[in-house]
């Protein structure tokens, strides 16, 4: 892309230009549910319409839910010039999710500006695609440098298939983010560098964060205050004082571009920066939720019956569809999960058998052990155990899911009175 169009997009980005956000709208597609980290700071569980902070959603949408929402926002909102994905887990750990969802919404539009946020584990993994896909405005939250700051930030870290802690875990984070970052920029990728401020953890230390941003090429740094979440490790930190927050800004200034106008927003976020509308357009029934389509895999021998073990699966057939009807879109070949107790160590071709799925919401199958329940749960799909004909079961999954909707909607009810 010519550089002059790169321009033109981030003057109309309303978080990378301060004149922007007042004219300018983006949307967020919720559609990253996982996450392969766990910050102290975050609580993804916790859904609260009045609350405004990363990681929250109230609705988390498929890609081709996303397109249909994006074109109904995009009809009603004309000064809508970017579309983000943040979450609510992170946009690279749902790589198929997101890439798939951007492909989509650059077929029926193809100006709209693109921008997506990372906690940056699988940046050098993903780099080239982002590129390739078109993103030019990438965000990587980059907390600190050193791993000693890093494993008090982080519980654990989830990084091709192991599950990784302390300062072990946040230098693999650390390597990653930088990495990551200078891949892009490298490329002609406009990086933003987001900060979490914590007091007492890494307040002292950003200068420094600020600095090797710079180094590496990043656009803008963007210093957050912390925003105690309820169920937290951080959830008893005081927030971070404007006060505070704004010397540090000022001290950072000089060596970096500081973005001040962040108002920290919801992973599905619709509207001026300073006017979130996502309530507006929360989907309605009437137009998609008797459309929502849901993608299934299912692990069957012969295509008729759910009697195959997960672990036992070369091959996957994958549904789409809704309540009306489902179709068989594909037959999906793949390596065993697990085929002995030896083959079974290896990591790195189970973690490609769940990157492989990571597009189906669901997984309907005879049995599944414990560990790759998990590691799919990590991914946002849910598995579900079953054993009779492929048709009951897509139903079977459809009244799971309308079950634990009406559990929720119980739930709700019971809070509120
Ligand atoms: Fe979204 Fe982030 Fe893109 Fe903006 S948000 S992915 S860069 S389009 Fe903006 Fe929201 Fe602050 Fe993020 S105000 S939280 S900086
Ligand atoms: Fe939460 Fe984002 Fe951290 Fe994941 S990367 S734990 S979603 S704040």
């Amino acid at each position: 892309m010519p550089c002059h169009d790169l321009s033109e997009e981030t003057r109309k980005h309303p978080c990378y230009s301060f004149e922007a956000h007042h004219q300018y709208a983006r949307m967020h597609l919720p559609v990253a549910p996982a996450c392969n980290i766990q910050c102290n700071y975050c609580n993804r569980k916790f859904d609260c319409v009045n609350e405004s902070r990363p990681g929250v959603t109230s609705e988390v949408l498929n890609p081709k839910e996303a397109e249909q929402k994006f074109s109904w926002v995009k009809s009603k909102i004309d000064q809508l010039t970017v579309v983000g994905i943040a979450g609510p887990g992170d946009a690279l750990a749902n790589w198929s999710k997101t890439k798939e969802t951007f492909e989509r919404i650059r077929a029926v539009d193809p100006k709209i500006t693109f921008c997506l946020s990372t906690n940056g584990l699988l940046l050098p993994k993903y780099a080239q695609e982002i590129v390739r896909l078109g993103v030019h405005h990438v965000t990587v939250t980059m907390n600190c440098l050193d791993p000693q700051i890093g494993a008090k930030l982080y519980r654990h870290i989830y990084y091709e298939g192991v599950s990784y802690q302390g300062e072990i875990g946040a230098k693999i984070l650390l390597t990653n983010q930088q990495l990551g970052i200078k891949l892009l920029t490298q490329a002609g990728v406009l990086v933003k560098v987001n900060i979490v401020m914590v007091k007492g953890i890494n307040d002292k230390h950003i200068p420094e964060v600020v600095k090797r941003a710079k180094e590496l090429g990043a656009f803008i740094t963007n210093i957050m205050p912390l925003i105690p979440a309820p169920g937290s490790a951080f959830e008893d930190f005081p927030q971070t004082s404007m006060d505070e927050l704004n010397a540090l800004r000022d001290f950072c200034q000089i060596d970096m571009q500081q973005m001040r106008h962040c108002q920290q927003c919801r992973a599905d976020a619709i509207g001026l920066l300073q006017e979130d509308r996502s309530q507006e357009f929360r989907f309605k029934p009437e137009t998609f939720q008797q459309e929502k389509t849901y993608r299934i895999a299912v692990t069957s021998k012969e295509g008729k019956l759910v009697n195959l073990h997960f672990g036992q699966a070369t091959e996957f057939l994958i549904y789409e569809g809704n309540r009306k009807s489902f179709r068989l879109i594909q037959r999906r070949k793949l390596a065993k999960y697990c085929t002995g107790s030896s083959e079974c160590e290896d990591e790195a071709q189970k973690e490609d058998i769940v990157q492989a799925l990571s597009d189906c919401d669901f997984l309907l199958t005879l049995r599944i052990g414990y560990q790759a329940k998990k590691r799919l749960e990590h991914q946002g799909i849910r598995s579900m155990e079953y054993c009779y004909d492929v048709e009951s079961g897509l139903n079977y999954v459809l009244d799971q899911i309308e079950k634990k909707e009406e559990l929720r909607a119980c739930k709700k009810l019971g809070g509120a009175s």
